[in-house]
C-alpha cells in the first residue's frame, strides 16, 4: 500500500509513525484506518522495529475523527465506522511491541482515543486533551468511554466526557492520563530516548509484560496471576531469554538477546 497519511521512520530499533494530514489537524478518516491496519501488519513483521512511537505533524496530534466525513453517515454507517476504528485501536493494544504516544498538540475526540489505545503517553507542555463529542451531539465511538475511566478514574472520565472540556498536559498528567510532560521542542527526542531504553530490554520479556498486564487487567485477580505464572515460567530454561538475562547478570556481562 502507498501511504498518504502515515509515515514510518525506522531507526535504532524504533518505528516512528507520523500522522500527517496537518491541513485537517490530522483528523481520522477511513483512509487513516486502512493505512494504520496495514502499518501495524508491516511493523508486526519487521524485526527491526522493537518499539513504536506515534506522533502528529503540525499543531495537532489528532483533532478527532473526521467530522466532514462523518456528517452524512446514517445510523448503520455510524455504527460501522465506530466498530472499524475500535478494531484498529484494539490491534494496537494487541501488537506484541510497545506503542508510545508522543502527544505534540491537540488530542481531541478520536485523537484522545487513539492516544489512550497506546501503551502510555508522553506529552508536550503545549498539548491539549479532551473528548468534545458532546459539543457535536455525539459520544466517543472508538471505545473512549471504556478506556478513559480505566486510565483516569470514573469521576475524571465522566467530567471530561460530559463537559467536553479541554485540559492541558499538566492536568492530564495529574489524572494519570499522561505519564511524562516535556517542553514542546524536547518531546520527540525524550520520547525516542525512552523508547530506546525499552528497546534494549529483553524483547520477549517486554512483549510478555504487555500481554500479561493488558490481558490480566480484564481478568479477575487470580486468573491474571495464574496467567502471569504461566508466562513467567515460559522464560526459563536452556536457550530462553530469562536464562540469558540472569546468566549475563551473574557473569557481569551484557545480555545478548
Ligand atoms: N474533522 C475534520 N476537520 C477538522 C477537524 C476534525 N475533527 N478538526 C479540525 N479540522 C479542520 C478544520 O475544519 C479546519 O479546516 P479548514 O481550514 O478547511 O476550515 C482545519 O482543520 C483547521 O482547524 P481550525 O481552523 O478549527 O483550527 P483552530 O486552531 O482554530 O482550532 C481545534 C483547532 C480546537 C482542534 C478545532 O479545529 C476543533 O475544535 N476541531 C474539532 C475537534 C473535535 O470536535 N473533535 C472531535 C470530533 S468527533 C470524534 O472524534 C468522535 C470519535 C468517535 C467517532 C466514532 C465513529 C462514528
Amino acid at each position: 500500500m502507498e501511504y498518504e497519511i502515515l509515515q514510518l521512520d525506522v531507526r535504532e530499533g524504533i518505528g516512528l509513525i507520523t500522522i500527517s494530514r496537518p491541513k485537517a489537524m490530522n483528523a481520522l478518516n477511513t483512509r487513516f484506518f486502512e493505512e494504520m491496519d496495514q502499518m501495524l501488519e508491516d511493523i508486526h513483521a519487521n524485526d527491526a522495529v522493537k518499539v513504536v512511537v506515534i506522533t502528529g505533524e503540525g499543531k495537532a496530534f489528532v483533532a478527532g475523527a473526521d467530522i466532514a466525513e462523518m456528517v452524512n453517515k446514517n445510523e448503520t454507517q455510524g455504527r460501522e465506522f465506530s466498530m472499524r476504528g475500535q478494531q484498529t485501536f484494539r490491534s494496537m493494544e494487541q501488537l506484541p511491541k510497545p506503542v508510545i504516544a508522543a502527544v505534540n498538540g491537540f488530542a481531541l475526540g478520536g485523537g484522545m482515543e487513539l492516544a489512550m489505545a497506546c501503551d502510555f503517553r508522553f506529552a508536550s507542555n503545549k498539548a491539549k486533551f479532551g473528548q468534545p463529542e458532546v459539543n457535536l451531539g455525539l459520544i466517543p465511538g472508538f471505545a473512549g468511554t471504556q478506556r478513559l475511566p480505566r486510565l483516569a478514574g470514573l469521576g475524571n472520565a465522566l467530567m471530561l466526557l460530559m463537559s467536553g472540556e479541554m485540559i492541558n498536559a499538566e492536568e492530564a498528567f495529574r489524572m494519570g492520563l499522561v505519564q511524562k510532560v516535556f517542553e514542546a521542542d524536547e518531546l520527540l527526542d525524550k520520547t525516542m530516548e525512552f523508547a530506546r531504553l525499552i528497546a534494549g530490554k529483553g524483547p520477549l520479556a517486554v512483549q510478555k509484560v504487555k500481554d500479561v498486564t493488558r490481558s490480566g487487567y480484564n481478568m479477575d485477580f487470580d486468573s491474571g496471576s495464574e496467567y502471569e505464572a504461566d508466562q513467567f515460567g515460559s522464560l526459563f530454561g536452556e536457550g530462553k531469554e530469562g536464562k540469558e538475562g540472569m546468566s549475563a547478570f551473574l557473569e557481569k556481562r551484557k545480555p545478548e538477546w
